[in-house]
């Protein structure tokens, strides 16, 4: 195996310190998300590098090797999940894949839980493979393996509610051995949109506090390349940035407009990290506008924790955010956001202390709140200062991961009663 990075060991350093005070059982969990796209499959991947660093034994179960992982972390596997294209499948049958794939794995490697995140498919293929796991033919390995879902937002919200899928959405949920939402806002909606009834346990997104940090010097040597630094007589250009996966939701075009606004204003620079389907159309609005010269193009970028804190503002301006991974990694480096007051964002983000929120395609005042910010240096050091806090007070990994570890035990322990 070869050695892991730099960056990760101390990831791991830090996780490794922590877990020391509280000690949960060493679990061997499997985990299964969207490996290339989108902030569930940051979650999960993130999740498992954060409990293998605290010692417990990882499986990925997946279509690729997921995107922020290097392969080479210690605690962690990889297993793809293979699907075999038959002429006669218009579309290859990948669920029935991935739970096979999951069985083989849970057997193999006597897993004690599968944690799925995304509910569609992922948690009907762990049903069936705990269908399968439950009924094999060799009576003594028969087991009981529980399965977690975790819900991130448009499983609920949009692909969910289509009504080709949410009947077996409806099912999957029910039939999980425990079910995480990652909002109360989300959790709220679960129950609503589907009549659940069950315990839905509400655990937030996370950041890791020491690698998502804002460090000056780090700072003060990239950020050139993305902003000019102060030269005789012109003021310092001000940064801003936004990360998604440039779906309609994310509006990036509201991301063009207000930074058009605020270049009319302010010198100025955009990073936009990140692609997907939105973004020739931001593109094509960045020359009509005519501020496509002073925006970065970033493309995906997998250490987006070396450049968030050269920011000075996160523009997050979504239809939707079931809560906005986004803006959290940002305030972690000292980057407040300016922001939508939609889904599960107001958990986050505390309007006018750590952030601003506004009306979904407000352009107008978000830009004039960013003129307004960007221009009160003492305003935004203090709003920057005040997201650092909250992302440090309630949402570093540190505090999140063993809410995870509590209710894996919860879980484990009422499938242990449930044995075949
Ligand atoms: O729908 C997406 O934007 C992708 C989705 C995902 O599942 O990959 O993101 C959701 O999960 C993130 C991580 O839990 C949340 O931070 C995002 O707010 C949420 N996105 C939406 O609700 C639109």
């Amino acid at each position: 195996m070869s050695p892991i990075s730099r960056s990760d060991t101390k990831r791991f350093m830090t996780a490794a310190m922590e877990s020391t005070s509280e000690r949960t059982p060493r679990r061997k969990i499997g985990i299964t998300c969207y490996p290339t796209y989108g902030g569930s499959g940051v979650v999960a991947t993130e999740l498992g590098i954060e409990l293998a660093a605290r010692g417990h034994e990882v499986h990925f179960i997946t279509s690729s090797l997921p995107f922020r992982l290097s392969g080479r972390e210690a605690n962690i596997h990889y297993h793809e999940v293979d699907v075999y294209h038959y002429p006669l499948f218009e579309h290859p049958p990948y669920d029935l894949a991935l739970a096979t794939r999951m069985a083989e794995v849970a057997e193999f490697y006597e897993l004690d839980l599968l944690h799925v995140h995304y509910a569609i498919p992922h948690s009907i293929s762990a049903l069936l493979a705990r269908q399968m796991i439950e009924t094999q033919q060799k009576v003594a390995r028969r087991r009981y393996l529980p399965f977690i879902t975790t819900l991130h937002g448009t499983d609920i919200t949009l692909v969910g509610q289509d009504h080709s899928y949410l009947p077996i959405t409806q099912f999957g949920i029910a039939q999980s051995d425990g079910v995480t939402a990652i909002s109360g806002y989300l959790r709220d909606q679960t129950r609503e949109a589907f009549g659940i009834q069950d315990e839905i346990e509400v655990i937030h997104n996370f950041v890791n506090c020491d690698f998502y940090v804002y460090d000056k010097a780090k700072v003060a040597a990239m950020r050139p390349r993305f902003a000019a630094p102060t030269a005789e007589g012109r003021p310092a250009e001000k940064l801003l940035v936004h990360l998604s996966n440039f779906r309609p939701v994310k509006r990036i075009l509201d991301v063009i407009e207000v930074f058009a606004r605020v270049v009319a204003a302010v010198p100025a620079r955009l990073m936009l990290i990140g692609d997907g389907p939105d973004r020739s159309a931001a593109e094509h609005l960045a020359l009509k506008l005519g501020v496509a010269n002073r925006i970065h193009f970033m493309g995906k970028q997998d250490n987006v924790n070396e450049l968030l804190p050269l920011a000075d503002l996160m523009l997050m301006p979504s239809e939707l955010e079931s809560f906005g991974l986004a803006a959290l990694e940002a305030m972690a480096c000292g980057v407040p956001a300016i922001a939508t007051r939609v889904g599960g964002v107001p958990e986050l983000i505390d309007d006018g202390v750590n952030g601003l929120l506004f009306a979904v395609g407000d352009t107008e005042a978000m830009a004039g709140a960013a003129i307004a910010l960007l221009n009160d240096s003492e305003r935004l050091a203090a709003m920057g200062a005040a997201a650092r806090k909250t992302a440090s007070d309630r949402f570093c990994s540190s505090r999140i991961i063993p809410r995870y570890e509590a209710y894996y035990e919860r879980v484990i322990a009422r499938g242990q009663a449930a044995k075949p």
